[in-house]
């Protein structure tokens, strides 16, 4: 049985994401905005078929891709650039590989009991945001 990702999930920790931001090239208003946020996900998985929403006050992003098929990504309202990305298993962790300008960029999500792990990877930077499971 592959792991559930669907649900709602609470943001709680978000350790390096300003660096992580960095990474990116995002401005320092725009960084001091994004770092304050709350973030929620919303995650619908159909098999191997997924929708990620991530939302805030500031902006909102959403992503549907399927597990084994490469995609193009904008990731407008974020960074604004486009990319090639793969999402596949290693065991019950989700990985995506980004390609693109940035180099070693791509995030990994897993679930230990009731939280939703996401690390996100840019360069040297490893940003590590871990969500609660919503009641
Ligand atoms: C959408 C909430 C955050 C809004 C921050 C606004 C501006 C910051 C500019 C660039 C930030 C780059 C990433 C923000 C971090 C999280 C957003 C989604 C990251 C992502 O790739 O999530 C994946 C895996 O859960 C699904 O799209």
């Amino acid at each position: 049985m592959p792991a559930d990702f669907s649900g709602t999930w609470i943001l709680e920790t978000n350790d390096k994401f300003e660096e992580y931001l960095k990474a990116l090239n995002i401005d320092f208003a725009t960084r001091k905005i994004a770092i304050s946020l709350s973030q929620t996900k919303v995650v619908a998985q159909d098999g191997e078929k997924f929708n990620f929403k991530t939302l805030s006050t500031f902006r909102n992003y959403e992503l549907a891709f399927t597990v084994g098929i490469e995609f193009d990504e904008c990731t407008k309202g974020l960074d604004n650039r486009n990319i090639k990305c793969l999402v596949t298993w290693e065991g019950d962790k989700l990985v995506c590989t980004q390609k693109g300008e940035k180099a070693n960029r791509g995030w990994k999500h897993w679930i230990e009991g009731n939280k939703l792990f996401l690390e996100l990877t840019c360069e040297n930077v490893v940003c590590v945001q871990v969500f609660k499971r919503k009641e």
